[in-house]
């Protein structure tokens, strides 16, 4: 265990990132030596090409959408800290979260409202804080096999955004989206198991 305890060291801000993630000292171990696998050429940072290594990713209908979520503005590089702090939304709320959080501190990465924010971004491709109609549908034809049609895709993108969209302003905003959730297991859709 010596070894290892001299890993921990090499982390960058693993204090601030274990209270920020809320994942345990081994856990940030773990990832970290997953982040310096991942990084082919020890660049440094983890491209592209490096995230669509991750199985989980690669088998996730959205994976793509979620790797795009590790470079939000236009960055091409996704360092060690970054890359945490996305994975952080995929952490499955367990026992390290019992009892440890200062209330005073900001809500977990891992709470349902913040996988609830993630889940969204990746619908609301132009950010305007709205779900269209047409996002909703590249999204759907993303999920959805080739067994249905083009025609039908529009017909359940339509009803989807009609069913949740209670202003009538024909798109829906992130409470909408929340609301027409509420009754969604999200813990259990939105826990990806990056370490295996
Ligand atoms: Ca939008
Ligand atoms: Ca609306």
């Amino acid at each position: 265990m010596g070894s290892r305890s001299s890993h921990a060291a090499l982390i960058p801000d693993a204090d601030s990132l274990r209270r920020e993630t809320g994942f345990s000292q081994a856990s940030l171990l773990r990832l970290y030596h997953r982040f310096r696998a991942l990084d082919t050429n020890k660049k440094g940072y983890l491209s592209r090409m490096d995230l669509q290594q991750i199985g989980a990713l690669a088998v996730n209908p959205l994976g793509d959408r979620i790797i795009d979520s590790f470079f939000p503005d236009g960055s091409l590089q996704v360092d060690f800290p970054d890359f945490v702090r996305v994975l952080a939304h995929f952490r499955p709320a367990d026992d390290e979260d019992a009892g440890l959080r200062d209330p005073r501190e900001p809500e977990p990465l891992n709470s349902r409202m913040n996988k609830l924010r993630f889940a969204f971004q990746l619908y609301d491709l132009d950010r305007d804080g709205k779900i269209s109609r047409h996002e909703m549908l590249q999204v759907l034809r993303l999920m959805v096999g080739v067994q249905v049609t083009e025609e039908q895709l529009e017909s359940i993108a339509e009803r989807t955004v009609q069913e949740a969209d209670e202003d009538g302003d024909g798109a829906v905003s992130f409470l909408e989206f929340a609301k027409s959730l509420e009754k969604m297991d999200i813990e259990q859709k939105m826990s990806i198991r990056i370490l295996k």
